[in-house]
């Protein structure tokens, strides 16, 4: 069943009130919610309900919200608000009340973005420890490529390339370490070599034996947005309200998740920019970010070299895309986006840190 209203939290700010300093009593004094528990807080809500032929967007005030009337929307509108507000779980023993950075270690040898040079099991392996002495938390090592129009790659393929990159990695770094598959076979191999998150695009739909054997691995999962087969996906893509149609698909997902045995604790949610979305999709998608925070688990974001950025700023050449890469990141992060994948780690990790510098307005403590 479609939700009647949808929660979007705006006036977002870095909270610099010592929470742990005010009561409970205190609270109506206070402005702010915090956004999934983290450092951000936020201040007015946009409430959205679908309409046709637009969805209807209206603003209020924390305050005025808890005030108002929302009739027959209350009890809805109560449950997102503790989604958007609860503290969210540690995800593979990573905290998420600081933004992380997932590297991205391609071992396709038709990576759209790095050209396929790490395409040998040591230069990736090299690869993902580099990204982890530039900063990253976590490393995603995919060895299937889900650019729009790639082709499957054979589960024997995929293991030959994406396996031995996960055993290697497990013996020389305590990084994270993240499986982008769609593949059941690739996911209980990849966990029995010691991996530590599964990844998939599809949100464990491709592959029909995906959840059971993700639940069986008890490790925390992301399921991501697409519509269509990266073979098509970009095509004719097709929506009412792709926000709205997103929060409804991520939740229909966690549902199913949890319905298959994967507690709701262990879920990150991710809205797939680029996957079966058109550029006004996207940008759309980014918008409505902090909207996605109501589905009450962490929030991943992937837009690192994408086609997007080409398009918004004509650049043909993804190595060339980094500087709007930063600023994806940067956008999902002021949204409170717990996790951002991206190639450039150094460069992610610079711009991270000033934006928080920044918004805090100190240079201390932000660890
Ligand atoms: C994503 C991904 C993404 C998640 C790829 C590319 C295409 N996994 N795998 N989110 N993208 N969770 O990197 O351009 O956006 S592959």
């Amino acid at each position: 069943m479609k939700r009647s209203v949808y929660l979007q939290p705006s006036a977002i700010f870095w909270d610099r009130s010592s929470r742990h300093a005010i009561d409970e009593a205190d609270v109506p004094e206070w402005k702010g919610l915090p956004l999934a528990g983290g450092r951000l807080s936020f201040a007015a809500l946009d409430v959205l309900t679908r309409s046709s032929p637009e969805t209807k967007r209206r603003t209020v005030i924390l305050g005025d919200a808890f005030s108002g009337d929302w009739g027959r929307e209350a009890l809805s509108a109560a449950d997102i608000l503790q989604a958007l507000s609860e503290p969210r779980a540690r995800v593979a023993g990573l905290s998420l009340d600081r933004p992380r950075i997932m590297g991205i270690v391609n071992v396709t040898p038709d990576s759209f973005s790095d050209g396929g040079q790490f395409a040998g099991t040591e230069d990736a392996v090299a690869h993902g420890l580099r990204l982890v002495e530039e900063g990253a938390d976590i490393l995603d090592i995919g060895g299937e490529s889900t650019r729009p129009q790639s082709d499957t790659v054979a589960v024997d393929e995929e293991l030959r390339r994406v396996i031995p990159v996960v055993e290697r990695l497990r013996a020389k770094t305590d990084a994270v370490i993240s499986v982008d598959t769609r593949k059941s076979e690739v996911m209980r191999r990849a966990a029995a070599a010691g991996a530590d998150i599964l990844n998939d695009v599809s949100a464990f739909t491709y592959d029909p034996e995906a959840l059971e054997v993700a639940a069986e691995t008890g490790l925390p999962i992301v399921i991501m947005h697409a519509q269509g087969d990266p073979k098509t996906m970009n095509d004719n893509p097709k929506y009412d309200d792709v926000v709205l149609d997103v929060f409804d698909y991520l939740e229909g997902r966690i549902q199913a998740c949890v319905a298959a045995g994967i507690p709701k604790a262990k879920l990150v949610a991710d809205p797939g920019i680029g996957f079966g979305k058109h550029l006004h999709h996207n940008v759309a998608v980014m918008a409505g970010l902090s909207l996605y925070h109501g589905l009450g688990v962490p929030l991943l974001l992937g837009a690192s070299r994408k086609k997007m950025i080409g398009q918004l700023c004509n650049v043909e050449d993804a190595k060339d895309r980094v500087p709007g890469s930063l600023a994806c990141a940067i956008a999902g992060i002021a949204a409170g986006v717990q996790i951002v994948r991206v190639h450039d780690v150094k460069e992610t990790k610079q711009a991270i840190e000033v934006w928080r510098a920044c918004a805090a307005g100190t240079e201390k403590g932000l660890d």
